[in-house]
This record gives C-alpha cells, sequence and structure tokens, in this order.
C-alpha cells in the first residue's frame, strides 16, 4: 500500500510560520468538509472504519498522533506531529488514529459531506468488499 504524506509549502519569516490549503492544488479533491478532533483521552483509538467513497487529508495542526491504515491485504502506521504534514486516506482503507499526545488537534479535510450511509463500520464487511472490488477489476 502506498502512503501519500504531503509536506504543504511553509510560508515562513519573522513572525512565524503559515500554511495555506486551496482545493484541487494543495489537497487532491473539492474539500466539502472539515472537521477536528482534540480533547482526546489517554489510551483512546478512534475510526474503526472505512469509507465507501470518501477521500480525506489528516492535518495533526498540533502535538501528534498515529494512523493505522489497512487496505484488507496490507497494514501500515504512520505518525503525523508536523502542522505541515497531511496524510492522504482514499476510500476503501480502514483507519483507526491513536497515541493522541494531550494536546492534539487532528483536523480533517473532506471531499464530501457527512453522510452516514458512506461508513463502512464492520470489518468483514470491509473485507468483503475490498474483495469484490478487486475481483470487479
Ligand atoms: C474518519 C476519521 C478520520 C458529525 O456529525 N459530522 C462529521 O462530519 C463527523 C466526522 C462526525 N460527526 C458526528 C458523528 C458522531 O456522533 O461526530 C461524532 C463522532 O464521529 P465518529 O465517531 O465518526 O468519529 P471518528 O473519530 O471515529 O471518525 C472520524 C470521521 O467520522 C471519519 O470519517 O475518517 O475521523
Amino acid at each position: 500500500m502506498q502512503v501519500i504524506k504531503y509536506a504543504f509549502q511553509q510560508h515562513g519569516d519573522s513572525r512565524g510560520q503559515l500554511v495555506a490549503l486551496e482545493e484541487n492544488k494543495d489537497i487532491p479533491f473539492e474539500i466539502k468538509r472539515v472537521y477536528y478532533m482534540y480533547d482526546t483521552g489517554e489510551g483512546v483509538r478512534r475510526g474503526f472504519h472505512a469509507h465507501k467513497s470518501l477521500e480525506q487529508i489528516l492535518i495533526c495542526i498540533h502535538g501528534s498522533c498515529k494512523i493505522l491504515m489497512d487496505n484488507g491485504s496490507e497494514k501500515k502506521i504512520v505518525s503525523l506531529e508536523k502542522p505541515y504534514e497531511g496524510l492522504y486516506i482514499n476510500n476503501n482503507i480502514w483507519r483507526e488514529m491513536y497515541d493522541f499526545s494531550p494536546d492534539a488537534v487532528l483536523m480533517v479535510l473532506a471531499s464530501d459531506f457527512y453522510k452516514e450511509e458512506d461508513y463502512i463500520r464492520d470489518y468483514d464487511e470491509f473485507l468483503k468488499l475490498v474483495q469484490e472490488t478487486k475481483d470487479n477489476n
């Protein structure tokens, strides 16, 4: 599985840093939604689902966390600890977020609005869908 991690351009000067993100330019899709999570408790693991069609970029804009990505046959763990780094997560990838530092703010840019019907929350169902997608290609 290919891990796509972006290093966004930092506009730094004597005042500090600034990162600007534009859809279809820095971000490879039209941004329809932004959400972020913070105050994540110690030892908490979130996610445990895949998406049927959603694409997302995860940016830990403060603190750090880890992301487990699983395409059904391979797993990769990615650390996010820089506010100028973005992890691309495509559809059909099971994800879990964990090891949040107490100060972590994980921001997500999403290609679509919130749609519960796009979630696959059952791991066996996820594996089945991945297999069906492979069979159809
Ligand atoms: C994902 C990972 C990285 C909304 O009302 N609107 C939203 O846009 C989102 C994302 C969530 N919610 C509500 C639904 C739940 O009642 O917020 C609550 C927590 O959401 P959830 O349990 O889905 O959060 P995570 O951290 O498990 O997953 C989230 C995203 O849902 C998911 O798409 O890829 O972050």
